[in-house]
């Protein structure tokens, strides 16, 4: 009898948890996005913060704050081009290392719109 008391307490303790836990973690991955802003000008990014120390999902939110179209590309994965005024988001996951980022419209990032982000 004081065995099955306490087998059924412990089922419901473990059926409480798995019906926390679920959303708890749901959260807790949406939260854990290291977000980045990007601001794109004619012909230059300005990311902030440019280095981070924590690997994993990376937010970039790209704005244009330029007069023409500009993109963002890091880690094979790019934003649409996005007109002046505009904002884009691009979610990838990084581990530690520096990462290559560019304008893919055509002679920007010749022209400066380049850099390196860097995952510590
Ligand atoms: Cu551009």
């Amino acid at each position: 009898m004081r065995v099955s008391v306490r087998a059924a307490a412990v089922a419901a303790s473990v059926m409480a948890l798995g019906v926390a836990a679920s959303p708890a973690l749901a959260a807790r991955s949406h939260a854990s996005a290291t977000r980045v802003k990007v601001v794109a000008v004619e012909f230059k990014f300005t990311v902030t913060p440019a280095v981070i120390s924590k690997p994993g999902a990376v937010t970039f939110t790209l704005v244009n704050k330029g007069t023409i179209g500009h993109d963002f590309k890091i880690d094979g994965k790019k934003t649409p081009v996005i007109k002046p005024g505009k904002t884009a988001t691009l979610t990838v996951t990084l581990h530690a290392g520096r990462f290559p980022y560019v304008c893919t419209v055509p002679g920007h990032a010749a022209a400066g719109m380049k850099g390196i982000f860097t995952v510590k």
